[in-house]
């Protein structure tokens, strides 16, 4: 009985606490709804309204992506490392670097949570209200260094966004110095494959099904009327 109720809400994502409060035959519903722990991690607020990048992304789909999806990465990410005694406030990419140095018990929480906070973190502040149109600046030069154009650029990147089966991400990275298109999948990073992130797009479904429901790739062409270059040449220079 014990073992299904644990598999149960192991299959359902219930936090470490969660479980090993189960364990202890505390009512697992009951602290289910008790508050994460208010840190190390903490949700900024967006840097812009909720409608700011309609009519491209949605308001409501910002509102609950930012409000509800990447809180509940943040209170998981909290909760989980407060389960393992590994509370101290470790950058995130070293967290998720050094995932072996965790107890096992953790270590999916962390990787799903902790990627899921650092991925989300870069989404905010890589769009902007009024932004888009082709690339400005350094970047505009490395992607037609890199990919031959524009055009062919969003092409590739288009691609590896709609390629992704499932959840996940889609990426421009840099990888020993080359510019790389690919995907990770789930709230996996970049850096967990060695490369420095340079900017990523969202493709959960959760990121747009309000709006474009099975139309991923009409999200995708969205995306190049809201990303703000000038932030992307700042991550460029790394
Ligand atoms: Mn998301």
């Amino acid at each position: 009985m014990n073992v299904t109720r644990r598999e149960a809400l192991s299959t359902l994502g219930v936090s470490a606490l969660a479980l090993a409060a189960a364990g202890r035959g505390l009512d697992a519903a009951a602290v289910g709804q008790a508050q994460a722990p208010a840190g190390p991690y903490t949700l900024a607020p967006l840097p812009y309204a909720f409608d700011a990048l309609e009519p491209h992304i949605d308001a409501l789909t910002m509102q609950i992506h930012h409000g509800k999806h990447h809180q509940s990465y943040v209170n998981n990410l909290n909760t989980a490392l407060a389960a393992a005694g590994a509370a101290g406030k470790a950058g995130v990419d070293d967290l998720l670097k050094n995932l072996a140095a965790l107890p096992e018990s953790v270590r999916t929480a962390v990787r799903n949570n902790g990627g899921g906070h650092v991925n989300h973190v870069q989404f905010w502040t890589l769009l902007a209200p009024g932004a888009g149109g082709p690339p400005t600046g350094a970047i505009a030069d490395a992607i037609t260094g890199a990919f031959g154009s524009f055009d062919a650029f969003k092409d590739q990147f288009s691609k590896a966004a709609m390629g992704r089966f499932g959840s996940g991400w889609a990426w421009l990275s840099d990888e020993k110095g080359k510019l790389v298109i690919h995907s990770t999948a789930n709230q996996d990073t970049p850096s967990m494959e060695g490369k420095r992130a340079v900017f990523g797009l969202d493709v959960w479904e959760h990121a747009y099904y309000l709006k474009y429901q099975n139309r991923r790739a009409d999200y995708v062409g969205a995306f190049w009327s809201v990303i703000n270059w000038a932030e992307v040449n700042k991550r460029l220079k790394g």
